[in-house]
This record gives structure tokens, C-alpha cells and sequence, in this order.
């Protein structure tokens, strides 16, 4: 049994991330400040002995050294963030705050208390847009917007630690996450969420461009449980690895399943394109699976189906 800090435990990949590391028997701390992330989500979790929440800002000078000072977590994952990237080009400095400052404070507070491991949230939009697929670690990296650029600065913060101090990191790029809690609240939430929201209503979904555009779609629950490797599983190198699945699956398939799940809803409409928007994103999975003995199980059909079920 191991003792792991989450920051942003009640987030949408933070709460699934608790849930696991809980059933797995480990003893966890969370901190949230709530600006995102739901207490709701972490319902379960509040009722077990072996999991204790800190209301706080991880990005507020000291909130992170005496959270890790008091509980001497074996690890940290760090998933507290600004998480939508339009959001990071209204307010860049907010961005900054919490994408790159905050990070310094947890690469800090792990050197000066002694955690051996740390698992970040990184995202695969480091690499930018790019033609060149499937993207691999070694592809280039040119962010296109602050988000991408600060999450590429963090991992650099945290890759110079790993190799200064006695600390593993695991930079974790995300691809589309999907799943149980993904708030579809603006426009520019994950496609999945929006359209389960506009399905359940009984609502048509919209279709920016002609459906064709593809996403590695990969289930929370995946994501979930490569978090809980990367803190727990003994003898992982650092590094930086995608959290993908390797599969490339278009829009007009995702609102085939939901229409196989929603009959009665009218057919979607289509749209121009969204200015800005890549057509084509998939990663290439295999060094998670070399480097974390990670392999994505969801299919996005069956993690639609969930979906559907579940809310
Ligand atoms: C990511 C960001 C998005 C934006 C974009 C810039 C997330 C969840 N999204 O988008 O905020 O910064 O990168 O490249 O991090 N779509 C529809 N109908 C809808 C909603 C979306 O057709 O109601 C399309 C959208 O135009 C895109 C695809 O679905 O082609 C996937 O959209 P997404 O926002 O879930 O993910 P992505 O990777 O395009």
C-alpha cells in the first residue's frame, strides 16, 4: 500500500485517478480548490477511511510544501490545472499560473520532502498540428497555444528535476479523454461529453466540417489507470510518454453509436469547420506499454455505451 497526493482529486480524470488508486487499496490525499473540479465527483471516495480532501489552491505560494510536508506522500500525481485551451488564450497569465507556476511549487515541495515519484498531466496538445501521424515522442514538439506551450514548459521543469534529484517523473500526454464526469458545459468541452449531453436531451448534435475528422479517443477509465501505474508500479524510468490508444475513430462514427443508443433523435446538423480545429490526431501507444506496461482496454464503443448509461 502506498500514500499518494492527487491535486485536482475532483476533476474529471482527478476523481476517476482516486477512485482507482482507493480500490486498489492505497491511501490517498486530494486537494482541489473547486474551481473546476466537483465535489460531486468525488462522492464515493468521501466515504472511504483512507481518503482525506483539502479544499486549496496548488498554485498559491506554500499550499502544496505543507500539504506534502504533513502527509509524506510516497507519491504525487499532479493533475490540477487550467484545463480547456481556449481558456488559456482569454487569460494566459492565469494559464501561466496554473500550468507552469504551480508545477514549479510541486517539483519543489517533492525535492525539499523526498517523494520519490511524480506523475504529470501533460497533454498531447505539446505537439501542435501536425500532419505527420501517428505522433511519437520523438516527433516534434510546437505547441499552437498557451496551454500546449505551458504544459511543454512543465515537462521540462520537471524532466531538469528527474535528472538533478533523486526523483522520477512521468509526464503523462493525453489524448481525447473521454468518459463518466467530463463536464460538457461550453462549446469547447470534449465532443463526447456535448454530444452525450445533446443526446440524452433528445437534441441533434452539431457537426463543425464534414464528420470526417478523426481523434484518439481514449476512455477515462484508461487514463485512470496509467495514472495509478506510473505512481505505484515498481521500477519505471522517467519519462514522457502518450496516453493514447492508438486508434484513430471519426466524429461520424461517435454519433453512429449514440444514434444506434438514441434512435428517436433527430439526425445531426453540419456546420462550417471551427476555425482553428486539427483534422486528424493520433498518438502512437507503444512506449507507454514498453515504459509503464500501459495498453489502453476501452474501446470507444464501449465506452460510449457506458456513457449512455451511466449520464
Ligand atoms: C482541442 C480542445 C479545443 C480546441 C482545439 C484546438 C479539448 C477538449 N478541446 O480540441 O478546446 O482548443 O483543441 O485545436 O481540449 N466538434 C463538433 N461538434 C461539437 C463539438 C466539437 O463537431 O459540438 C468537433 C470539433 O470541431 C473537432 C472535434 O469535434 O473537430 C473534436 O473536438 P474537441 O474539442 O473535443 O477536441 P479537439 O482535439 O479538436
Amino acid at each position: 500500500m502506498s500514500h499518494i497526493l492527487v491535486t485536482g482529486a475532483a476533476g474529471f480524470i482527478g476523481s476517476h485517478t482516486v477512485d482507482q488508486l482507493l480500490a486498489a487499496g492505497h491511501r490517498v490525499t486530494g486537494v482541489d480548490s473547486f474551481r473546476t473540479g466537483h465535489r460531486a465527483n468525488l462522492a464515493n471516495a468521501l466515504r472511504e477511511p483512507a481518503f482525506a480532501l483539502h479544499e486549496a489552491d496548488v498554485a498559491a505560494d506554500g499550499v502544496v510544501d505543507g500539504l506534502v510536508a504533513a502527509a509524506k506522500p510516497d507519491a504525487v500525481i499532479h493533475l490540477a490545472a487550467l484545463v480547456s485551451v481556449q481558456e488559456s488564450i482569454r487569460n494566459p497569465d492565469l494559464n501561466y499560473t496554473l500550468n507552469v507556476h504551480a508545477v514549479q511549487f510541486v517539483a519543489e515541495a517533492a525535492r525539499r520532502h523526498g517523494v520519490a515519484r511524480l506523475v504529470f498531466a501533460s497533454s498531447a496538445a505539446v505537439y501542435g498540428d501536425t500532419a505527420d501521424l501517428p505522433l511519437h515522442e520523438r516527433s516534434a514538439v510546437q505547441p499552437i497555444s498557451p496551454y500546449g506551450a505551458a504544459k511543454l514548459a512543465a515537462e521540462a521543469i520537471l524532466l531538469g528535476y528527474a535528472r538533478s534529484f533523486a526523483l522520477t517523473v512521468r509526464c503523462h500526454r493525453y489524448f481525447n479523454v473521454f468518459g463518466p464526469r467530463q463536464d460538457p458545459a461550453s462549446p469547447y468541452s470534449g465532443v463526447i461529453s456535448i454530444f452525450n449531453r445533446r443526446y440524452r436531451e433528445g437534441l441533434g448534435v452539431t457537426i463543425y466540417g464534414d464528420g470526417s475528422q478523426t481523434r484518439d479517443f481514449v476512455s477515462v477509465h484508461d487514463v485512470a489507470r496509467a495514472n495509478v501505474l506510473a505512481a505505484t508500479r515498481p521500477g519505471i524510468p522517467t519519462g514522457v510518454a502518450n496516453i493514447c490508444t492508438g486508434r484513430a475513430t471519426s466524429l461520424r462514427e461517435v454519433v453512429a453509436e449514440f444514434a444506434r443508443h438514441h434512435p428517436a433523435v433527430p439526425a445531426p446538423r453540419f456546420e462550417a469547420a471551427r476555425g482553428g480545429d486539427i483534422l486528424h490526431s493520433r498518438g502512437d501507444a507503444t512506449l507507454a506499454e514498453r515504459e509503464l506496461g500501459f495498453r489502453a482496454r476501452v474501446s470507444v464503443a464501449d465506452g460510449l455505451a457506458e456513457l449512455v448509461r451511466t449520464g
